[in-house]
């Protein structure tokens, strides 16, 4: 493979050139992006790398803003034989360096390139300012590639804009959304860019697969982060002693410290999944996460939300309803469903095999009593993170607001989750499992077992 493709992204201020740069190169950082126009004043490049080497060279430009003015320019103020010369012509005199000083540098990219990216904001009504753009950037003679951005939108006018493009002989052309790609939009645009290059299709469709590889990779590593921790948190539990299980204010305190550290490992796992997809935790618009700012911390231990993860689960509405110190006889530990923060009554799953045990009589049988999770709870943080990995497969590194992650009410989802919760259990009696990542092969193994229940389940469905 030679040098790096080198493509040039153009279009009308504020169209989205540099968050469609920042989608597709996964990099939050990358410029400055607002809605104010003119926000990118120099040629910024930056480079997508497959395998370790640079593949393609992108150039973020200023936008294009006084295109009308300037294609009136190129057509009477100077000459040459053919357009690309007249271009020429332009970018030596004396107006690249005064009124058409932004047009100039995207021009001058433009001369340079292998390809361009012409970026259209598919909201606005085509307009003469986006013929005259259209004529200068073809002037170029560069092969251009319409991207129709903001096609999420209720007010883009894809269609009307895919006709006047066709017309002006742009027949490939994408749909995209900076913000919310849609899965594989990314490797659309690379294979349709290839039929503008065909002597660069084996490199592009090198890049669409590469691409490929990547969500899946993502996905598999994501399955991977939930599956240890639901591992951790069925290993996690915490002697209780007597006295304080006897005081209910104590008894609150130790459910609630218990809760915390529970919480503390998902919070954990959440950052992961951010990691695994290119996204930093503490990036601004990232920052109202709603498991850093307690959203799940009530979401999660919420009586209601338990009680209808028990009827999902199929534990019945009965243990639903008295979610509370959950006995776990096996082990000789009575589990803590997170219900019990409202010292609810002694509930009674038995983790293994679902079997109900009475309270009473397990406090008899039992010298012993521990703090654990329930199951409603694992299916609930497992049906969480499945939701917030789905969100971080759709969003692109151009968002600027944070989003809601909402537990994820897709009922498809109840049976394999159900089977992932089962398959945990014997996490339950490895109390050092709750280690992230804890070196056991067996350990490792169960992970590996949930992973691949979970690995469907983690890709988004289509939009
Ligand atoms: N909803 C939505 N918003 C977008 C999309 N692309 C860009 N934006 C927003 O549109 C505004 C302009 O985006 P920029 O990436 O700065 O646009 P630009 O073309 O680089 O603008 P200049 O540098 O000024 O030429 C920002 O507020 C972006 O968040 C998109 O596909 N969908
Ligand atoms: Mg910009």
């Amino acid at each position: 493979m030679t040098d790096a493709l080198a493509i040039a992204v153009v279009g009308h201020t504020n169209a989205g050139k540099t968050s469609l740069l920042r989608t597709l190169t996964r990099k939050q950082s990358f410029g400055e992006v607002s809605d104010r126009p003119g926000t990118t004043r120099h040629v910024e490049a930056i480079e997508l790398r497959v395998h370790g080497a640079p593949a393609l060279r992108f150039f973020d430009t200023p936008g294009l803003e006084d295109s009308v003015a300037l294609w009136d320019y190129l057509q009477t103020a100077v000459t040459g034989p053919d357009r690309p010369d007249r271009v020429r012509a332009f970018l030596q005199g004396p107006e690249a360096r005064s009124s058409f000083e932004q047009e100039a540098k995207v021009l001058r990219k433009m001369l340079e390139v292998d390809a361009a990216f012409y970026v259209i904001d598919s909201r606005e009504p085509v307009l003469p300012k986006h013929r005259a753009e259209i004529e200068i950037l073809n002037s170029c003679a560069r092969p251009v590639m319409p991207v129709l951005n903001f096609v999420r939108d209720a007010a883009s006018r894809a269609p009307e804009w895919q006709a006047v493009l066709a017309a002006a002989g742009l027949h490939a052309q994408v749909r995209f959304d900076a913000v919310a790609p849609f899965v594989g939009a990314e490797q659309h645009l690379y294979q349709d860019l290839a039929t503008l290059l065909p002597a660069q299709r084996a490199r592009l469709q090198g890049v669409a697969q590469f691409l490929a590889d990547e969500v899946v990779q993502r996905r598999r590593a994501s399955s991977r982060a939930i599956a240890d921790l639901l591992v951790r948190l069925t290993a996690l539990r915490r002697p209780i002693e007597e006295e304080v299980h006897a005081d209910p204010a104590r008894r609150r305190q130790a459910e609630q410290d218990f809760q915390q550290l529970a919480l503390g490992f998902v919070r954990a796992a959440a950052d992961g999944l951010l990691q695994i997809h290119g996204f930093r935790g503490d990036d601004a618009a990232l920052a109202q996460l709603p498991w850093q700012d307690g959203r799940w911390d009530s979401d999660l231990f919420h009586p209601e939300t338990l009680r209808e993860a028990g009827k999902r689960l199929g534990m019945g509405a009965a243990v639903g309803a008295s979610i509370g110190l959950v006995a776990d006889a096996a082990v000789g530990g009575l589990s803590l469903g997170a219900g019990a923060a409202l010292g609810g009554a002694i509930g009674s799953i038995v983790s293994q095999g679902w079997r109900q045990v009475g309270g009473k009589l397990l406090n008899q049988v039992l010298g012993v009593r521990e703090l654990t999770l329930d199951n409603a709870l694992l299916f609930l943080v497992a049906l969480q993170l499945l939701g917030l990995a789905r969100a971080l497969e759709q969003r692109g590194h151009a968002a600027l607001t944070g989003f809601v992650q909402g537990l994820e009410s897709d009922p498809a989802l109840d049976a394999p989750l159900k089977r992932a919760v089962q398959a945990v259990q014997s996490a339950r009696s490895h109390a050092d499992w709750e280690r992230a990542g804890a070196t056991s092969a067996r350990r490792a193994r169960l992970v590996e077992q949930v992973a691949e229940l979970l690995e469907p389940l983690a890709a988004a469905p289509a939009a």
